[in-house]
């Protein structure tokens, strides 16, 4: 491994950056309505700025029907008016950069809502100016329109049902890889791509701080000469064929990623930073998309360690084996060592909350939720903080399927049971473990009602254990999560070798305890993680070298020792 040449030293601002996921529906409401708000983000950046993070991203605010939370947009240059409006947007933009920290937009362009102008216009008739600006084709050959499998390609949508819709209009069906009031943009147009970056650019003179690329590796689709899409795979126990090969990293994905980057980001100042959501994009993809000498984007969200669960699907909920964690980080760290770039994250808005999943959300939460954050912030990478995480928010636990909001868990609750795939306590079973919803419930402020979020009715149920977790015990509590979370981020900000460290990883066999190394310039760092609620041996190869190193950060209040870990200890030492 090469000594990290003077280039290291001026790595981008984002190697040693933290950014902070707020999902505005359910981060803070100031006007009492029970939906979060711009007003509600700007009254809560006190709590963002002591908790340390460098960059806030936020889900989709622009106007939309909310078919899917907002990533369903029918205006790109609006603020919808349930979080509020431009002139709140800018107040808190200028808020957060008075603050020193950047804001980062959603971008969401593989689709839009199907109310937005451009969809109105392109299913108007079939000669319309527009029309390809989506992807309308005709039904299956020899079929009747409407009819089961007579939809141009057999693709299943990612939110349950066929990928396709008849518009009884023009007799033609239209794309939507998720729900029918997200119908697919056709990225081959140029017109579509100027348009977008137009947007992009609208943006940036806004003074945005860059954008976080939502699905941004399906907008390439693997058209045929003759316009046709190909069917995909059925696999066993499948409804629909499987699409994803077909539209996901494809043929023109990396020309359409350098023009966005010429069109919008090229020659400016201060590089705006860029993060791509890519479900099912692999490490070698990976390197060719983050290499700075192509100028596509800075890294992506890669989705490995969250399907480690999955069994068929993502409802289909197996235990973790912490060697296939330990595998699958160690191939993203050692895969973009040289060049390129991760992200690293275990929490977001599509994702159930980690402590309840990979950790321990009873007995020893706070414990499981700290060892968490120290090996995920540990790794070579830029990391990713959800609102609530820094707080050891847990799932929803919800019992009903009335508490539900999220279109994927009741479409798929809905399509498994006409099919007869489960039966409702099965499904209620595998939505407490998975749905989305359980990363959506309001953050928890204080123990006063609806946990501080709203003083009207929620959208969605406030966790009943909001008494006992929220912002306000933790702020001041050294021992707290929150307090925690502060240490680990003020590590990435003061210490080299965590940002820009090599990655060694140790013990790849063991199940019960992650273990690796970080080095820069003769510095080391030696990162523990019990992921199990019992003691631990831990059998260092040449322990012997870390006698003496000093504890950087533990999450005991008393150090531990290097060659035994009590149940979901973390552990960082220091050598040289
Ligand atoms: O998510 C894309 C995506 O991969 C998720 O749909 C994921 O497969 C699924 O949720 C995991 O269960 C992005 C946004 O993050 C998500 O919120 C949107 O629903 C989706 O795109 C469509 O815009
Ligand atoms: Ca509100």
């Amino acid at each position: 491994m090469t000594e990290p040449t003077a280039a290291a030293v001026v790595a981008p601002w984002w190697t040693s950056a933290v950014v902070y996921q707020v999902y505005p529906r359910s981060f803070a409401d100031s006007n009492g309505d029970g939906i979060g708000d711009l007003r509600g983000i700007a009254s809560k950046l006190d709590h963002l700025q002591l908790l340390g993070v460098d960059v806030i991203w936020l889900s989709p605010v622009y106007a939309s029907p909310q078919d899917d939370a907002g990533y369903d947009i029918s205006d790109y240059r609006a603020i919808d008016p349930s979080f509020g409006t431009l002139e709140d947007f800018d107040a808190l933009l200028a808020d957060v950069h008075s603050r020193g920290m950047k804001l980062v937009m959603d971008l969401v362009v593989n689709h839009t809502s199907d109310e937005h102008p451009w969809f109105v216009e392109s299913r108007s008739s079939l000669d319309n100016p527009k029309r390809d600006w989506y992807w309308w084709r005709p039904t299956r050959p020899h079929m009747e329109p409407g009819a089961p499998g007579a939809e141009p390609t057999n693709w299943g949508s990612a939110f349950s049902g066929p990928a396709w819709d008849l518009d009884p209009l023009t007799g033609e069906y239209y794309l939507h890889l998720f729900s029918r009031k997200q119908p697919d943009l056709n990225w081959e147009n140029p017109q579509v791509r100027a348009e977008i970056y137009a947007m992009m650019r609208w943006w940036l003179a806004r003074g945005v701080d860059g954008f976080r690329m939502d699905v941004i590796n399906f907008i390439s689709k693997a058209v045929r000469a003759d316009g046709s899409l190909p069917d995909g795979i059925v696999h066993d126990g499948a409804l629909y064929g499987d699409g994803q090969p077909h539209f996901g990293c494809g043929p023109r994905l990396h020309e359409y990623l350098q023009e966005m980057h010429r069109e919008v980001f090229a020659g400016r100042d201060v590089a705006p930073l860029t993060v791509g959501e890519m479900p099912g994009v692999t490490v070698d993809d990976a390197v060719l998309f983050t290499d700075p000498a192509r100028a596509e984007v800075d890294m992506v969200f890669q989705f490995e360690h969250v399907g480690l669960d999955h069994g068929a699907g993502k409802f289909d909920v197996h235990p973790l084996r912490l060697t296939d964690l330990k595998a699958s980080f160690g191939r993203w760290q050692a895969g973009l060592a040289e060049v390129g770039w991760n992200s690293l994250y275990w929490d977001n808005h599509d994702q159930p909350r980690i402590v309840s999943r990979f950790g321990d959300d009873g007995e020893h939460r706070e414990l499981s939720a700290t060892m968490l954050a120290t090996v995920l912030h540990l790794h070579r990478g830029t990391p990713y903080v959800y609102q609530g995480e820094e707080l050891a928010m847990t799932n929803a636990h919800f019992t009903s399927i009335d508490s539900y909001r999220d279109i994927e868990s009741l479409n798929h609750y809905a399509e498994a049971l006409a099919h007869g795939q489960a039966n409702e306590d099965t499904l209620l079973a595998s939505l407490r473990a998975m749905s989305r919803d359980n990363a959506r419930t309001p953050v928890q402020w204080d123990a006063t009602a609806q946990a501080g979020f709203t003083t009207g009715e929620p959208w969605i149920a406030v966790n009943p254990n909001y008494r006992e977790i929220n912002a306000a015990a933790q702020h001041d509590d050294p021992g707290s999560v929150f307090s925690f979370y502060r240490r680990l981020i003020e590590l990435r900000h003061t210490e080299p070798v965590v940002a820009l460290g090599d990655f060694t990883m140790l013990l790849a066999d063991d199940e019960a305890v992650y273990a690796f190394v970080r080095s820069l310039e003769g510095t080391e760092l030696l990162v523990l993680g019990n992921f199990t609620g019992a003691a631990q041996p831990v059998t260092l190869p040449n322990a012997q070298v870390w006698a003496g190193a000093e504890l950087v950060i533990g999450n005991y209040s008393d150090p531990g020792v290097v060659d035994s870990l009590r149940p979901w200890e973390a552990q960082v030492w220091r050598r040289g």
